[in-house]
């Protein structure tokens, strides 16, 4: 089900690597574990009840020393993660809106074609096309359920991961941009990804990836982001590690703050005729994402459990009904930190069909509907998917009408109202 990895990804330090049973000199270079969750189960393995659970594996996080990237300690291989997802890009009003700032902010009105790596359902691309009638797409992604619904929406898919050979289809409608939303620390080999990415355009194309950015992940306490899809916790300094031996590099660095902080990479092939920002040597130069840094992360984080885990107990305790909001990655992160079951959790309520009337990985919560919030009216309402949870807690103020309480996790716990 998974690999060991012992090597950065950006920058190979690590031990070197030698045919089993042959004894290696220690060159002395060891990631260092620096966050670690023990055994999990995989954050979208959604099962109904007459089906298995899913295999667990471990969740560490390793931190390089020498360029700062921190990545997990296995590899899940992708075809157990992706071959048929159950993640839909959401379609709210705040996602929606993401898109459109992406549009604006991209100049996708002044392009010709587009190709998106991840492209999920085909949300994205096809909210683009109604924007500009004219504009050729072709999405990339393995799932197949998900290529089919885009293929509803008219949103040709390249149904395959991202390699060289999708690349070289895709490249049939010569894109001016190549966007990967939440793509990139999805991927093992990072080199493969950057070389297959330049098979793809001209000079002047612009290669641009979202990705959570690790400074919000230590600053917000986001250890429910770190799950065993997420094989990588991006800093600038270890993109630059990656890029400075391949065809690209990095030209600007903008933030979003969707998905709890996102930044939004933009890569140009090497002497295009572009100066490289300054801004990436601002980062560069307030990066300080050490071990000291994780460590204190990690004891936040078991703190913030604690806290979370106490909270939901104390409730079940005094004869409060606790149920949950948003079946997402995060929440089994969460739930399987805290060790909830279904006495703590009664329910999640999610919009997700594809999750509804299965269990939580992991656990024996099931998810409902929505509509169950006000037809169960629990005390409270843990929101897990708390990067929606403006959107959310808008949407269920019959809810608090009628006295219940959603419990938003966070760099501390808040009660609302
Ligand atoms: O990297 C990834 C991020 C971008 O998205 C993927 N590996 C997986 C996924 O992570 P996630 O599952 O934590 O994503 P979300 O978007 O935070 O999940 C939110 C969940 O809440 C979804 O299952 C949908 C649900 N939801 C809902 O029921 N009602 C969401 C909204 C906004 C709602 O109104």
């Amino acid at each position: 089900m998974y690999t060991n990895h012992v090597r950065c990804r950006a920058c190979n330090y690590g031990p070197a690597l030698v045919p089993e049973g042959i004894k290696a000199a220690d060159n002395g270079e060891k990631l260092i574990p620096v966050f670690d969750l023990g055994l999990q189960p995989l954050a979208n393995s959604f099962r109904s009840a007459d089906e298995m659970q899913d295999g667990f594996a471990p969740l560490k996080v390793l931190l390089c020393p020498r360029c700062s990237l921190a990545q997990l300690s296995v590899v899940v291989k992708p075809e157990i993660l992706y071959a048929n997802y159950p993640y839909l890009t959401s379609g709210s009003v705040t996602m929606q809106n993401h898109f459109d700032r992406l549009f604006d902010d991209l100049g996708v009105a002044e392009l010709n074609s587009v190709v998106e790596i991840g492209s999920n359902d085909g949300k994205l691309l096809a909210h683009w096309k109604a924007k500009k009638p004219t504009l050729k797409v072709v999405g990339i992604d393995p799932a197949r359920n998900l290529s089919s619904l885009a293929f509803q929406r008219n949103i040709g898919t390249v149904v395959s991961v991202f390699d060289k050979e999708a690349a070289r289809s895709a490249n049939a409608i010569q894109p001016d941009l190549v966007l990967a939303r939440h793509v990139f620390c999805h991927v093992h080999n990072w080199e493969e990804f950057i070389l297959a990415l330049a098979e793809m355009g001209g000079p002047e194309t612009r290669y641009v990836i979202e990705v959570p950015y690790v400074r919000e992940l230590l600053d917000n306490l986001e250890f429910d982001t770190i799950y065993h899809e997420h094989l990588s916790y991006l800093s600038i300094k270890a993109m630059e590690a990656l890029l400075a031996k391949s065809p690209l590099e990095l030209d600007d660095i903008r933030e979003y703050p969707i998905h709890g902080g996102a930044i939004l990479l933009t890569l140009r092939r090497r002497g295009a005729e572009i100066m490289r920002h300054v801004i990436v040597d601002r980062y560069l130069s307030m990066e300080d994402f050490d071990e000291e840094r994780w460590k204190r992360f990690a004891l936040d984080s078991c703190n913030h459990i604690m806290d979370l885990t106490t909270k939901v107990g104390e409730l079940a305790v005094a004869g409060k009904s606790v149920c949950g909001y948003g079946a997402s990655a995060k929440s089994t992160v969460t739930i399987n930190a805290c060790h909830f079951s279904h006495r703590h959790i009664r329910f999640i309520c999610d919009d997700t069909p594809q999750k509804q009337w299965k269990f939580s990985p992991g656990s024996d919560i099931p998810i409902v509907d929505e509509g169950a919030l006000i037809r169960e009216r629990p005390d409270y309402c843990v929101l897990f998917a708390w990067n929606w949870s403006s959107e959310i807690i808008a949407k269920n103020n019959q809810y608090l009408a009628a006295g219940g309480k959603f419990i938003v996790p966070g760099k501390t716990l808040e009660i609302v109202p």
